[in-house]
């Protein structure tokens, strides 16, 4: 950069700084203004709805400022990008978040009670923005605040669908899913971008044409759709960084299809041009399972298909050819769901830029990178031939040409080994030819990532054992992290400020080692009262909520003791409440000095069911029979409360996890690929009950096992009873909790049989068997450290010391240095 050229970018930043005034009088002013012209209500007569509004429009104009500075200092300095392509991402709310990242929290509190309103009541009226189910979705959505964050050059890209994922409701006890139509009341963290917008091509076909002198490719599509992008800035903390996540929604295309509004049946052709918005209509609620359906399969391609063409166009408005584009882009694949874009890229790189096969191939190889979430063969995503080559049919013939080296390949390395081939090939021969989207990602990506060390582990010995042996080098893991700024410091402000206070500074939050810090305090009295007075006032918080929720009044003298995440048999929940009915069984047989040294409990469930998944709705309803049974006996009262929290989601999420004391995590051995809510719970002090699983295995490092309480088989043992097919004879116990389902003790005898056949007669997949005395000694072991406060405290501090390594952060951090090779790229204040 000449000196005249650094002159005038320094020039242009301090005018952009000064652009938006924030302190709180001109907040003030920028709220109402919004109130009376944005949301067009009159500014003498605002309810806390409109207040929220108006504050929102205000923060997002401050959003917008800083997203055009950094996007215009990206392209000046042209660094190497990261694309990060995501079907699901699990953003929740973005008010307090922004304000935090943006560093205005205080200046904005000042105005707004200046005005007469309450933060905290305002910040309530925003609804979740839920465009994903799970794990993986919020995954996505802390890995872009990491990004942001730590300055990197990066966009994310996904799917704007008009309904996120359903609205939980329970009605006598089932779950009811009701659409979340999100957008009813409008976004105001979303910029509109109309004329960003790009035609994405299906079904039709492929014909070999000579043109120009040269052979050619050419598609005729049988159906285009128009993708507009939706942008929503994601500021950085501690920097005026703020990174955009790019979302696409379908809307008809502006080419006109003469003969069917020739016809004369207007109407029709109109409406019928409509249903091109379905493919952005909704997020399927299956967290796992979605194989050959076509609108999925057109989400995937249409998501994909804008976003490759946003990226080629952003990378030829400032290069000329295709040789440095290695160099400049790297594209991240959250699961296989967008990996149709490697499919994408080559196609546009051949039949529009008109590269050759080997130059189109060598740069998706280089970058192209893929992490997986799975951990069994069963779960990973395969696409019907037939249907991909009807809607798809260009794409598919690039399939098979990369398929015909590849198998070439395969028997050079290894000769004729037909097993081999068939297990490794892209396309899975069978009644119903399949293309195995895993395998083609593993092909042509750099570099496969799990999601934890015991992940890899698995993917190198089970799931992707062939090409583990074919390719070692290239696979790889990244433990997941969550980021502090939404999961402490916008969730638990009290405890933030306390951490600061300990550690003297807030560095913490970009730097979150330091959280190490606390452990040289860990023996200080005054700390540990201050812990616990934090920890109660969240306790209140919750109990405060649970009744508003529920209509029950809970003490916040008892454990809490919570498990929430998406309902899986794999996760157990069953084992849970089994577990809270063997409590409930000895407490109704305890004379009165035994109850009397009773650790009371409120034992609280939540979490979400596939809507097709009926053995984690018969789950659902277990919970709630037993919950009644419980919370109703006199024999119990305070002792023993069973809550079924509905509707769970990010907000309900960042409400609990700071007000439990002990939280669950018991997968089966070796099911759980990673787990992040683990890691929620662990930054902010909540103590671990948990199987040995995922992740967990290095939270045990990090914390140590006596800080936790750890229950189980262990995963190399459940891989041998499972190889051994050893069905454990059961536990008394739980042959007797079993035995009060299947008597009708909670009523609905015959709607639970298949949960008790689960575990006495079907083999008992899940190992509650197994695992059932193991997990009520842990649970032994929870209440007596309960009662001793003092030791419990540390514990708890202990666990917010030793949960800096995941944050994503470090994931991020990882993932930037060893797999996509970019750099940070920090827009001068
Ligand atoms: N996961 O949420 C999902 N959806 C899937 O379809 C597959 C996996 C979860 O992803 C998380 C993020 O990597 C993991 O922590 C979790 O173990 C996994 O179940």
């Amino acid at each position: 950069v000449s000196g005249e050229e650094k002159g005038r970018t320094v020039r242009f930043f301090e005018m952009m700084d000064g652009f938006l005034k924030n302190d709180p009088v001109s907040l003030q002013k920028d709220i109402l203004d919004h109130v009376e012209f944005t949301v067009a209500r009159s500014r003498f007569n605002i309810d806390d709805f409109e207040a929220y509004q108006g504050m929102a429009h205000s923060v997002r104009d401050r959003l917008i400022e800083r997203w055009h500075d950094t996007q215009q200092f990206f392209k000046k300095k042209d660094p190497k990008r990261l694309y990060y392509l995501s079907l699901e991402f699990l953003m929740g709310r973005s008010l307090s978040n922004s304000i935090i990242n943006l560093g205005v929290k205080d200046q904005y509190m000042d105005a707004l009670n200046q005005l007469g309103f309450s933060f905290e009541i305002v910040a309530e009226q925003e609804g979740d923005a839920a465009l994903g189910n799970g794990g993986l979705a919020r995954l996505s959505a802390c890995q872009m605040d990491s990004l942001a964050t730590m300055d990197f050059p990066a966009w994310g890209y996904g799917l704007r669908y008009q309904y996120g994922l359903f609205r939980q409701v329970i009605l006598d006890g089932f779950q009811h899913e009701q659409p979340d139509y999100w957008l009813n009341f409008g976004n105001p963290w979303e910029i509109e971008r109309v004329h960003v917008s790009y035609a994405v091509k299906f079904y039709g076909t492929v014909e070999e044409k000579h043109l120009n002198g040269k052979n050619c490719i050419v598609w005729t599509p049988g159906e285009t759709v128009e993708a507009v992008a939706y942008d929503n800035p994601i500021p950085g903390y501690g920097t005026r960084n703020t990174i955009n996540l790019r979302l696409w929604a379908a809307k008809p295309s502006g080419q006109y299809d003469m003969e069917s509004f020739g016809t004369g049946d207007y109407i029709n052709a109109v409406i019928d041009r409509q249903k091109a918005e379905t493919i952005s209509s909704v997020l399927y609620p299956d967290d796992r399972s979605y194989q050959g359906k076509e609108l999925r399969l057109k989400q995937q391609y249409f998501f994909v298909s804008a976003s490759v063409q946003d990226i080629i166009r952003r990378f030829k408005d400032s290069h000329s050819s295709f040789d440095k584009f290695h160099e400049k882009v790297a594209l991240q694949l959250n699961d296989t769901h967008p990996s149709l874009a490697i499919v994408e890229v080559i196609r546009v790189l051949v039949d529009e830029e008109h590269l050759s096969w080997k130059e189109a191939w060598d740069i998706a190889c280089n970058i192209f990178s893929y992490t997986t979430h799975t951990v069994v063969p069963e779960g990973l995503e395969k696409i019907p031939v037939d249907l991909l080559g009807s809607l798809l049919p260009r794409h598919l013939q690039i399939i098979y040409d990369i398929n015909f080296s590849f198998t070439e390949e395969l028997k050079q390395r290894f000769g004729l080994d037909y097993d081999r081939l068939s297990r490794m090939s892209i396309v899975e021969e069978g009644a119903v030819k399949n293309i195995r989207m895993a395998n083609l990602s593993i092909v042509v990506c750099h570099n496969v990532n799990g999601v934890s060390r015991a992940h890899l582990d698995t993917l190198k010995s089970k799931v992707f054992k062939d090409f583990y042996e074919l390719w070692p080098e290239k696979f790889h893991h990244k433990t997941n992290g969550i980021t502090q700024r939404r999961w402490v410091v916008v969730s638990n402000p009290g405890l933030c400020d306390l951490i600061t206070k300990w550690l003297g500074t807030d560095a913490w939050i970009r730097e979150v080692d330091l959280l190490l810090g606390l452990r040289e305090h860990v023996e200080n009295k005054e700390l540990q009262l201050e812990w616990r007075t934090v920890r109660r006032v969240n306790k209140i918080r919750l109990v405060e909520f649970i009744e508003a929720m529920t209509g029950m009044k809970v003490s916040p003298d008892a454990m809490f003791d919570v498990q929430i995440k998406r309902i899986h048999e794999y996760k157990r929940q069953l084992l849970n409440i089994l577990g809270i009915i063997h409590r409930y069984d000895c407490i109704k047989n305890m004379k009165d000095s035994e109850r009397k040294r009773v650790v009371p409990r409120v034992c609280i469930i939540g979490g979400k069911a596939a809507p097709g998944y009926e053995m984690a709705k018969k789950i659902i309803k277990l919970c709630h029979s037993v919950g009644e049974k419980i919370n109703t006996d006199p024999d119990i009262g305070d002792l023993l409360k069973l809550i079924f929290i509905p509707d769970y989601n990010v907000s309900v999420a960042e409400l609990v996890i700071p007000g439990s004391d002990l939280s669950q995590h018991i997968s089966t051995a070796g099911h759980e690929a990673s787990g992040t809510g683990s890691m929620k719970f662990l930054i902010n002090g909540c103590l671990l009950l948990a199987t040995a699983d995922g992740s967990r295995l290095e939270i045990i490092e990090e914390i140590g096992e006596e800080n936790m309480f750890i229950c189980g088989a262990k995963i190399h043992e459940v891989a041998k009873m499972r190889e051994n097919g050893e069905a454990p004879k059961l536990p008394l116990e739980l042959v007797h909790v079993l035995r009060m389902v299947r008597d009708g003790y909670f009523g609905h005898e015959e709607y639970f049989k298949p949960l008790c056949d689960s575990i006495e007669s079907a083999g008992d997949f899940y190992l509650l068997g197994h695992d059932f005395p193991s997990y009520l000694e842990a649970q032994a072991a929870a209440d007596k450290a309960f009662v001793d406060q003092e030791t419990w405290t540390k514990m708890s501090i202990l666990s917010t010391a030793g949960s800096g390594k995941f944050s994503s952060d470090r994931t991020i951090g990882d993932y930037a240095a060893e797999t996509w090779g970019i750099e940070p790229c920090r827009c001068p204040f």
